[in-house]
């Protein structure tokens, strides 16, 4: 079973945070943002994982240090949880529709973080929670940088930021389990490490 447990302490935030590639699918969320523990609750329900989260963080501040947060600690899970990346499956992409909004998520767990994504050109409004799409870029940050992989997100459709970011973390999440599938017994690189 592929499963990390991290705990990451600064002043801005407690984050502890489990992750299980290999279920069993589900866990308790609660980061004391609702609408954050409403997107990392589409993470276990679409990534099928295992995703416990308890975290604090300076609310009185904003929602931004503790959304950062909690996407730096579940890039950390990720990554221990992968280990070597022997056998995964390694690329993958999903589109999720909203209704109106269509986002489409394309990722490598190639060990190397780049974060594709764009908010300025969206022009997207409003902060469901207090969660901007400036907020999920933070988030993705954290992941990408963290979790040691390359994440393409495109929103193609939608300027409503409830469904946007909805949709965002649900393509996000079909895409990391699709890639984190073991799919094989080699590394997936001619590269010879990832
Ligand atoms: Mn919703």
């Amino acid at each position: 079973m592929r499963q990390a447990t991290i705990e990451r302490v600064t002043r801005e935030t407690e984050v502890r945070l489990t992750l299980g590639l290999d279920g069993p699918v589900g866990g308790t969320v609660a980061s004391g943002l609702p609408f954050l523990d409403h997107m990392l609750e589409q993470l276990v329900r679409h990534g099928r994982f295992q995703l416990d989260v308890e975290a604090r963080g300076d609310l009185e501040v904003d929602a931004h240090h503790l959304v950062e947060d909690v996407g730096i600690t579940l890039g950390m899970a990720l990554a221990r949880a992968l280990g070597d990346r022997v056998g995964i499956e390694r690329y993958a992409s999903a589109f999720v529709p909203m209704d109106e909004t269509l986002v489409h998520a394309v990722l490598d767990l190639s060990g190397r973080p780049h974060l594709a994504f764009e908010p300025e050109a969206l022009g997207v409004a409003g902060a469901p929670g207090g969660v901007s799409v400036f907020h999920l870029r933070e988030f993705l940050r954290g992941l990408t940088n963290h979790g040691g992989l390359t994440l393409h997100l495109r929103v193609l459709a939608g300027r409503e930021a409830h469904h946007v970011i909805e949709a965002s973390f649900k393509a996000l999440a079909r895409a990391l389990h699709a890639a984190t599938r073991l799919t094989h017994d080699e590394l997936p690189s001619s590269k010879g490490v990832l």
